[in-house]
């Protein structure tokens, strides 16, 4: 692997889940999750970020924003710099104020997404040669248009494209494997969003194990996904399944959970 693949990583910010999350939006109700079982889950998750190698800051819990541990979503981090997202959905909006003091401490060059559109993190997906932005209910045309520009400051290649009705965010049902290989779920991939690239699809009744999270030498992935992690070894992928039994009550993956960059 060398230092310039897009998903080698050194440093990673992630957030202590409030008590709030209990309270998290979700779609549908699975259930509520437990506040201890959350906190083992997010608590086993940095340990793997860890033995990856990734430098881990905790920021502190935010009781006024009951999904702020899925700091992925008012943010986009990259070696080059940081974005500042506008997050869709109203009750997520003002976390997008809490990470940006965070961001400008750490990163030279911060920029905002500018109003008045919206776009969430969790719909970005940084490719090797191209950053997909997926238009959702949590990110809108005008969102996506206002960050792609941001993206080419950044000297990124932005491409936006359509995610289907009824998944949460763009990267729910797909994410990076390697520099040509990403997971997808077979209703995401038909819409020929992945030109040029391998896909692997998540066997049936196991599409939320798509949401997956390659980081250096390894992929994790939801230790409730047997088939998928079988296929993924098989095809010579390091695995580190990881428990997602809890945050996938309030329809969250791995990738959620962190902002992830290399800084050296
Ligand atoms: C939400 O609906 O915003 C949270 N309950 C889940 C966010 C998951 N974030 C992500 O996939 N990037």
């Amino acid at each position: 692997m060398s230092a310039s693949t897009v998903y080698h990583f050194d440093n990673a910010i992630v957030r202590t889940p409030c008590h709030g999350i209990v309270d998290g939006l979700r779609a549908v109700d699975a259930g509520v999750p437990d506040y201890a079982k959350v906190l083992a889950e997010h608590a086993a998750y940095v340990t793997a970020l860890q033995e990856a190698g990734v430098t881990v800051d905790i920021l502190p819990s935010l009781e006024a924003y009951p999904d702020s541990m899925f700091v992925e979503d008012p943010a986009l981090v990259f070696h080059e710099g940081a974005i500042v997202m506008r997050p869709g959905a109203p009750s997520r909006f003002g976390e997008a104020g809490e990470i940006a003091p965070v961001l400008k401490k750490r990163f030279s060059h911060v920029l905002d997404l500018p109003a008045p559109g919206f776009a969430d993190g969790g719909d970005i997906l940084v490719l090797q040669d191209r950053v997909m932005i997926g238009l959702s209910d949590r990110t809108n045309e005008i969102g996506a248009a206002a960050l792609a520009d941001c993206l080419r400051q950044l000297g990124k290649h932005p491409v936006v494209v359509r995610t289907p009705a009824n998944v949460l965010h763009f990267k729910s049902d797909c994410s990076l494997l390697d520099e040509e290989t990403v997971l997808s779920t077979r209703r995401l991939a038909a819409g020929g969003v992945f030109g040029g690239l391998r896909v692997l699809f998540t066997p049936d009744g196991e599409e939320g194990a798509a949401n997956a999270l390659r980081i250096n030498d390894r992929v994790f992935v939801g230790s409730a996904f047997p088939k998928t992690i079988a296929m993924l070894e098989g095809a010579g992928y390091r695995v580190v399944p990881l428990a997602t039994s809890e945050i996938a009550k309030v329809d969250a993956g791995l990738s959620c959970m962190s902002l992830r960059w290399r800084a050296a």
